[in-house]
């Protein structure tokens, strides 16, 4: 007879959009809880359609179609960590923030997801103000990329002192951490923009500001970068992490080795 303990696996939240062809969005937060571990739970925002060669529309869920899923999983889960991604409306942003203030859930991972990678935007004008306001301060961690935190911001980002300043606005702003991704920078070298310590390097530079304790996480820029969806991966791997009781600076970089294998399987020939 096998006496192996039956260990509970932490029950992670999604709240994000639905890419139907995988690469993006809940199936990209689900795949990433599974491998990480976590019993994967998700509450869809909007249904968007789109593949690899871009977004061509989306159908955005109203507040209450999103409450009633979430309270679905709450109702049945003990939820031991969350991400946020795409929150499409300001009202959807709104009843997202009140969820997570009324039912005492874990404190999430906030992706301020504002355009997919073919520029389709994938947030209302009037609801990034109620993501700052409302989501921001409720957040344990906010995930932007280069041109969201600009977005978010107002401020330039050209090197890695500018993503320590523009992750201190962001705390300034109500965050308790931000982890600014450098992956973009290369884009911007290619929109002819000044960047100081040269390309490649700084692109592979991710800054964690907890809290005013800053972690520079210096990786390998891995050529190719085809693979859509890594955003989503990333908070929804570090999201992973907590849930298993890591502490914030172990989660991202275990969360970055994780997106980086995936980048690098991505690019194996089938
Ligand atoms: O990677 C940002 C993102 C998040 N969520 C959904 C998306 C995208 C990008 O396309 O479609 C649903």
């Amino acid at each position: 007879m096998n006496h192996q303990v039956y260990q509970p696996m932490p029950v992670a939240l999604s709240i994000a959009g639905h890419d139907p062809s995988g690469g993006a969005g809940v199936i990209a937060d689900l795949r990433t809880f599974t491998a990480l571990g976590c019993f994967a739970t998700a509450a869809l925002t909007s249904v968007t359609f789109q593949n690899s060669t871009g977004v061509f529309g989306a159908e955005h869920l109203r507040a209450e179609t999103v409450r009633r899923q979430v309270m679905a999983v709450i109702e049945g889960n003990t939820v031991a960590c969350a991400k946020t991604g795409m929150l499409p409306t300001s009202e959807v942003v709104r009843e997202v923030a009140r969820l997570f203030c009324e039912n005492n859930l874990p404190a999430p991972v906030v992706d301020p997801v504002i355009r997919s990678t073919s520029g389709y935007a994938l947030i209302e004008e009037d609801a990034l103000e109620e993501l700052l306001k409302e989501l921001l301060p409720l957040a344990r961690l906010v995930t932007p990329n280069i041109p969201e935190a600009e977005r978010l911001t107002g401020l330039r980002v050209n090197d890695e002192a500018g993503m320590r300043h523009v992750a201190q606005a962001m705390r300034e702003m109500g965050a308790r951490a931000v982890l600014v991704k450098g992956g973009h920078l290369e884009d911007q070298k290619a929109e002819g923009r000044r960047l100081e310590a040269g390309g490649r390097q700084e692109a592979a530079i991710d800054v964690l500001d907890d809290e005013g304790r800053v972690t520079v996480f210096r990786g390998e820029w891995i050529e190719g970068g085809s693979l859509r969806g890594t955003g989503c991966m990333l908070s929804a791997a570090i999201a992973a992490c907590l849930g298993k009781g890591m502490s914030l600076e172990n989660s991202v970089g275990e969360a970055k080795t994780f997106v980086a294998e995936a980048i690098r399987i991505a690019q194996q020939p089938v």
